[in-house]
């Protein structure tokens, strides 16, 4: 098959893999905007590489004709989470949307593999409109924490060096370092509430200083340098006690000053 048709082929995977980063990358933005910690922490998306798909279509005895039916991972994407707990909650969030409809599903966190790999994969069918109308695409989900992709990534490249013939002691300590994955997951998880806290709280921190500066931007255009020199010294006075209360309150007042002076800009997202 000629270059040409491959693009043909692999195009409306690509639209999905597009698509649905997107969407899982709103579903980020819409948590942080409401200020609520995301169970989704990184979103990345990938269309198998050719020589890949060869090597699936030898391996499995595939024609390439059969692909789009029986290789499910050509349009892959992966969610990364912080907690274990939180890839629960992405399964329930992918099965409730209606735009997306789960085939089946392969929980790898709960049954690891032999070789110590980790993840929840869901393949899915999600539904582009391409020119020649709607086409439904198989889509391999995959969901992991930090940790548990820090592995795979790293015996993924081990085991492209050696294929299939790893050598015993570095397939030993895999395993071991697979155990140390368990227990950094299951030590994070215990101090979970703590840590979404403190993100929490650091974000909400951000996203009023973010207002405060834009405020004071815009209000250097139109009050006089007097007034402007005051509130920034304020500000800093403020920003030292590090202390949100006395910033959103601040935040408040500098609001109605704003307002007076009609100054007040787009509100910035909360990152
Ligand atoms: P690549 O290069 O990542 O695309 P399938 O082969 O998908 O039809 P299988 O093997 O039963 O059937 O599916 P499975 O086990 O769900 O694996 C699908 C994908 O999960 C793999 O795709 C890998 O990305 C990942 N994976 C599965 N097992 C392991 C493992 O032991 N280590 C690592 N690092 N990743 C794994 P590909 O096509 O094998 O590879």
């Amino acid at each position: 098959m000629d270059i040409k048709l491959w693009r043909e082929i692999l195009y409306p995977y690509e639209m999905a893999v597009d698509e649905l980063t997107l969407k899982f990358e709103n579903i980020i933005k819409e948590y942080r905007k409401e200020g609520i910690y995301s169970p989704i922490e990184l979103v990345s998306g990938r269309v198998k590489r050719i020589p890949s798909i060869l090597e699936k279509c030898q391996k499995k005895n595939i024609e390439i004709d059969d692909i789009s039916d029986k290789i499910e991972d050509i349009a892959g994407i992966r969610i990364i989470c912080q907690f274990v707990e939180d890839i629960h909650k992405v399964v329930e969030i992918i099965e409730n949307r209606t735009d997306i409809k789960v085939l089946h599903s392969k929980d790898y966190v709960t049954n690891m593999k032999p070789s110590g790999y980790r993840s929840y994969h869901m393949i899915v069918e999600y539904e582009i409109q391409t020119i020649k109308g709607p086409t439904p695409i198989k889509v391999e989900i995959q969901i992991r924490t930090l940790a548990m992709n820090f592995w795979a990534t790293i015996e993924h490249s081990l085991q492209y060096k050696y294929r299939q013939n790893m050598p015993e002691h570095i397939r030993e300590r895999l395993s071991g370092a697979s155990q140390a994955i368990i227990a950094l997951d299951t030590e994070m998880s215990s101090i979970r509430d703590e840590i979404m806290d403190s993100q929490n709280s650091f974000r909400i921190k951000s996203h009023i200083i973010t207002e405060i500066l834009n405020l004071i931007q815009n209000l250097y255009r139109v009050a006089n340098k007097r007034e402007i020199t005051k509130i920034q010294d304020e500000f800093f006075r403020i920003y030292k006690k590090d202390d949100i209360q006395s910033l959103q309150h601040f935040l408040n007042e500098l609001d109605v000053i704003a307002e007076g002076y009609r100054a007040q800009g787009v509100e910035e997202e909360l990152e």
